[in-house]
C-alpha cells in the first residue's frame, strides 16, 4: 500500500501543500493538501509533475568531470569524495594567486538555500554572490522596508473591495509570496479588479480597469495616479498627517505628471487614469498585488517606491483587506546567514557593481558587472565560478556575451537537476536533488508570515540537496567551523527561536507568526524616522533621489526616434508560461506537450499589417540581434509584443562544430537584450521590458518545430 509524506511544492517558487504518495521507495502519485492554509488543495500543472521531474531519464545522477574542450559534451563520472576535494583544491590555489574576489558565487531565483551559498561566499573571503536578485523581488523588498518597515503583501483573506494587480499575472506565477489560489478565491466575492499591463491574460477580462500601459512606464503611471488623488484630496488625511514623512516634497514632485501628460508617456488614456485612481483611493479596503515587471528596468526603484506611496497616502498600509505588513515566523532569518563579518573592510568594498548601494547591501549583484570583470579584468579578473541552480546562458541580458564570459574562466562548476546549456560549459556538473528528495524548512511564505516543512519523500542515486554540498564542500574549504556537520542540524539551527527541533517541526509541518492590523499604532513603521517615508532617508544618506521620479529608458521611441523606422514595435518580454519555470521543463514530457514552442504575443491588427497569420514563426529583431519565436495573437497594446524568454531545447544535441549548445540562441530572447548601462540607480536592474524591436517571418528552411 503506498505511503504518504506531507510536503511543499516547489516546481516553481513553490509553497503548495502537497501530499506525495509513495511505493516501494518511489514517488507514485502527487496531489494538493487541502490543509494547506493558503494553497488549500491547489496544484498547478507544474506541480503535478514533479514526480516526472524527479525519474526523468536525463536527470544528472552522479557528479561529472569534464573530459573534452568546453562544449564538447564530453564528462567522466566522478565520486562526490573526489569532486569536492578537486572543487576546493581549485577554489584555494585561485583565492592564493588572485584573491578571494576573484571567485564568484551564483545562485538562481529565490532559492531556499540561497543563503547558503551567500553564507559560503563570505566564509571563503568573497563579496561577491550573483543572482537575479538585481531585477526581482529583492528590489521590492529593499524599497519597502527602508519606505515602510517591511514588504507589504496583499491581504486576501481580509477581503479586499478593490484589488489593483499591476506588472503581474499571479494566476499563471504564484510569484513571490501568493498562491494562484488566493486570488481566485479572492475573485469569487466580485471586488473591483484593475490590471495594469499591456498584454491580455487570463485577468484582464474580468477586469473593471484594464491599463494597457507602454511597457517600462509603470512609474509614470503611478506617479500620474498619485497626481490625481492628491490634486482630487482623495488620500487619507489623517494616516498622512500621522504616519508619513515628506508628504509636501512628494506632492511637489508628482505636480508635473498631470493625466495628460502621463498618457503621452504611457499611453493610457488621461481619463482612464483618472477613473482608475479615483476608483482605487475611494473603495477600501484596497490591494495592489504587484509583480516583477515592475522592476525589470531603469525605473525599478522609482516604480516600487510610487506604488508604495499609493499604497500609502490612500491609507491601505497594515489594514484589513489592504496591502498588509506580516510579522516574521519565529525562525532564524535568512539575512542572519550572511557572514559579512567575516570580510575585513578591504574585502566588502571589493564587491563588483558596489555602486548599486542596496543590491551590494542584500548581497546580491547585478551579472552584468561579473560578466565585465572576467572579459576586461574591471575593476580586477574574476577566474571562478560556481553556480548553484541558474542558468546564465539562457537568463542573463546578452546571452552570447555571457557565453564568451563563461568561456574564458579558468573554473567554472554548475550544481544542477540537468545538463542544461550553462552546465555544458563547466568543469565540474554537480546533480541536485529536486524538492522530493530533500527535508527543508520553506521559506517562500516567510513575508507572509508562515514557514512550512519539505520532507523527504524519496532518494534518486547520488543526487544530494543544495544545503549538503555547501556543508560537505565547506569542510573541503577548512571552513567547517562557520557550518554545521550535517543538513538536520543546519535546520535545527533555522529553527531555534521556535523552540522546535527539525523532528518536532516535520511533524507539526507549520509554523506562523502572530497575526494583528495597525501594528504601527503600537510601534510605528520599522523605518528611521518610525513613519512611512515618502521621502526616503535612507535614498537620501545613499545619494539616491529621495522622491519617486520617472525617467525615459534609453531605447524607447521617445528617447531614440531615430531608430523608431527600423524598429517600430515595442518589445517586453518574460511573461511567465504557466508550464514552465524560467529555462525549466523543457524535457517533460507532459507540460511540453501543452506547450511545445516558445510564444510571442502579438496583436491580430499588427500581425495582418505584417502579412503574419497566428502560428507562423517570426524573427524578433533588436539593434542587437534577432530569434524566433511562434506567433500567438492576444488582445496586446498593437505597438507592443511581448517575447517568452530562457527557451533552450535540451532535445536538441550539443554541437561543437556549430557552436551549439542544446539551440540555446535560437530563441532565447536574452540574445537580443542589452547588458550596457544604464542600470537602475539602486539595484542595478537591466533592462527586459522596455526595448525596440522589428518582425518579420522567418522564411523556408528556418521554420523549427518541436521534436518532443
Ligand atoms: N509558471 C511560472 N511561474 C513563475 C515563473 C516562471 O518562470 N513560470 N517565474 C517566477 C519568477 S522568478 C518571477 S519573478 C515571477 C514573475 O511573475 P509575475 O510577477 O506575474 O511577472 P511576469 O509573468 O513576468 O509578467 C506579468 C505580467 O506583466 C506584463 N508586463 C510586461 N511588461 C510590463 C510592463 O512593463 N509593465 C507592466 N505593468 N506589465 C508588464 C506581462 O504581459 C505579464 O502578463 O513568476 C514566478 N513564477
Ligand atoms: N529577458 C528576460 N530575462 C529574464 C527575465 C525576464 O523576464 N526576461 N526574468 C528574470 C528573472 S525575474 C529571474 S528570477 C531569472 C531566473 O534566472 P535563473 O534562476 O537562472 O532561472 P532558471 O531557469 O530557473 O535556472 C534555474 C536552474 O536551476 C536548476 N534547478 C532547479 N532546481 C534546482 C535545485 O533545487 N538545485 C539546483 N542546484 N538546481 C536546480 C534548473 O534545472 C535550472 O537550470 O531570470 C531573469 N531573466
Ligand atoms: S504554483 Fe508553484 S508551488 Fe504551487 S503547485 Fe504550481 S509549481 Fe507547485
Ligand atoms: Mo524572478
Amino acid at each position: 500500500m503506498a505511503d504518504y509524506v506531507k510536503s511543499v511544492c516547489r516546481m516553481c517558487h513553490g509553497g503548495c501543500g502537497a501530499i506525495v504518495y509513495v511505493e516501494n521507495g518511489k514517488a507514485v502519485k502527487i496531489e494538493g493538501d487541502s490543509s494547506h492554509p493558503l494553497s488549500k488543495g491547489y496544484l498547478c500543472p507544474k506541480g503535478l509533475a514533479s514526480i516526472e521531474l524527479a525519474y526523468h531519464p536525463d536527470r544528472l545522477r552522479y557528479p561529472l568531470k569534464r573530459v573534452g574542450k568546453r562544449g564538447e559534451g564530453k564528462w567522466i563520472r566522478v565520486s562526490w569524495d573526489e569532486v569536492l576535494e578537486d572543487i576546493s583544491k581549485r577554489l584555494l590555489e585561485i583565492k592564493e594567486r588572485y584573491g578571494a574576489e576573484s571567485v564568484v558565487f551564483a545562485h538562481g531565483t529565490n532559492r531556499e538555500y540561497l543563503h547558503m551559498v551567500i553564507r559560503l561566499a563570505h566564509a571563503f573571503g568573497s563579496p561577491n554572490v550573483t543572482s537575479p536578485g538585481y531585477v526581482c523581488y529583492y528590489p521590492r523588498v529593499a524599497t519597502s522596508v527602508i519606505t515602510c518597515g517591511n514588504l507589504p503583501i496583499a491581504d486576501y483573506d481580509g477581503n479586499p473591495e478593490c484589488i489593483m494587480v499591476w506588472g503581474c499575472n499571479p494566476l499563471d506565477t504564484s510569484p513571490d509570496e501568493y498562491c494562484a489560489s488566493q486570488l481566485s478565491r479572492a475573485l469569487k466575492r466580485n471586488p473591483k479588479l484593475m490590471v495594469v499591463d499591456p498584454r491580455e491574460t487570463r485577468l484582464t477580462s474580468k477586469a473593471n480597469f484594464w491599463l494597457k500601459l507602454r511597457p517600462g512606464t509603470d512609474a509614470a503611471l503611478a506617479l500620474g495616479m498619485l497626481n490625481v488623488i492628491i490634486e482630487k484630496e482623495l488620500y487619507d488625511r489623517e494616516f498622512v498627517e500621522k504616519w508619513t514623512v515628506g508628504f509636501d516634497k512628494l506632492c511637489e514632485r508628482v505636480a508635473s505628471f498631470e493625466p495628460e501628460k502621463v498618457e503621452r508617456i504611457t499611453w493610457v488614456p488621461a481619463e482612464t487614469i483618472e477613473k482608475a485612481a479615483e476608483t482605487y483611493a475611494t473603495t477600501k479596503p484596497a490591494a495592489i498585488h504587484w509583480g516583477v515587471k515592475i522592476e525589470q528596468n531603469v525605473n525599478c526603484t522609482n516604480a516600487i517606491r510610487a506604488l508604495l506611496a499609493l499604497m500609502a497616502i490612500t491609507g491601505n498600509l497594515d489594514v484589513k483587506g489592504g496591502n498588509m505588513l506580516f510579522s516574521p515566523p519565529p525562525v532564524v532569518r535568512m539575512t542572519d546567514f550572511m557572514l559579512k563579518k567575516n570580510l575585513s573592510e578591504e574585502q566588502k568594498r571589493k564587491v563588483l557593481g558596489g555602486e548599486h548601494k542596496l543590491s551590494a547591501l542584500g548581497s546580491t549583484i547585478p551579472p552584468m558587472y561579473v560578466v565585465k570583470a572576467i572579459l576586461e579584468g574591471k575593476p580586477y579578473p574574476v577566474k571562478a565560478m560556481l553556480a548553484f541552480g541558474t542558468n546564465p546562458l539562457l537568463t542573463w541580458p546578452n546571452s552570447k556575451l555571457v557565453k564568451e564570459a563563461l568561456l574564458k574562466l579558468d573554473f567554472l562548476v554548475v550544481v544542477d537537476l540537468f545538463m542544461t546549456p550553462t552546465a555544458e560549459l563547466a568543469d565540474y556538473v554537480l546533480p541536485a536533488a529536486t524538492w522530493l528528495e530533500i527535508d527543508d524548512v520553506a521559506f517562500y511564505f516567510f513575508r507572509a508570515g508562515y514557514v512550512m516543512a519539505r520532507r523527504k519523500a524519496i532518494e534518486v542515486e547520488e543526487c544530494r540537496s543544495d544545503h549538503k554540498i555547501v556543508i560537505e564542500l565547506a569542510k573541503y574549504l577548512g571552513l567547517r567551523e562557520l557550518f554545521w556537520d550535517n543538513v538536520e542540524q543546519y535546520l535545527d539551527y533555522v529553527l531555534y527561536p521556535s523552540g522546535m527541533t527539525w523532528k518536532e517541526f516535520a511533524e507539526k509541518s507549520i509554523l506562523n507568526a502572530p497575526f494583528n492590523y495597525k501594528k504601527y499604532e503600537k510601534e510605528g513603521f520599522k523605518t528611521p524616522s518610525g513613519k512611512v517615508e515618502l521621502y526616503s532617508s535612507v535614498l537620501e544618506s545613499m545619494g539616491f533621489d529621495p522622491l519617486p521620479n520617472y525617467v525615459e529608458p534609453p531605447e524607447t521611441p521617445y528617447s531614440r526616434p531615430d531608430l523608431v523606422s527600423e524598429y517600430p514595435l515595442v518589445l517586453t518580454t518574460g511573461a511567465r508560461s504557466p508550464y514552465f519555470f524560467h529555462s525549466e521543463y523543457r524535457q517533460l514530457k507532459s507540460l511540453r506537450k501543452s506547450q511545445p514552442d516558445p510564444l510571442v504575443d502579438i496583436n491580430p491588427e499588427t500581425a495582418k499589417s505584417l502579412g503574419i497569420k497566428e502560428g507562423d514563426w517570426v524573427w524578433i529583431e533588436t539593434p542587437r540581434g534577432r530569434v524566433k519565436q511562434k506567433v500567438r495573437f492576444n488582445d496586446i497594446h498593437p505597438k507592443v509584443i511581448s517575447a517568452q524568454h530562457a527557451w533552450w531545447f535540451p532535445e536538441e544535441p550539443v554541437d561543437p562544430e556549430k557552436s551549439g549548445l542544446h539551440g540555446c540562441f535560437e530563441s532565447n530572447i536574452n540574445v537580443v537584450t542589452s547588458s550596457d548601462q544604464p542600470y537602475d540607480p539602486c539595484f542595478g536592474a537591466a533592462i527586459f521590458n522596455a526595448m525596440l524591436c522589428r518582425i518579420y517571418k522567418v522564411e523556408g528552411g528556418d521554420q523549427r518545430s518541436s521534436k518532443i
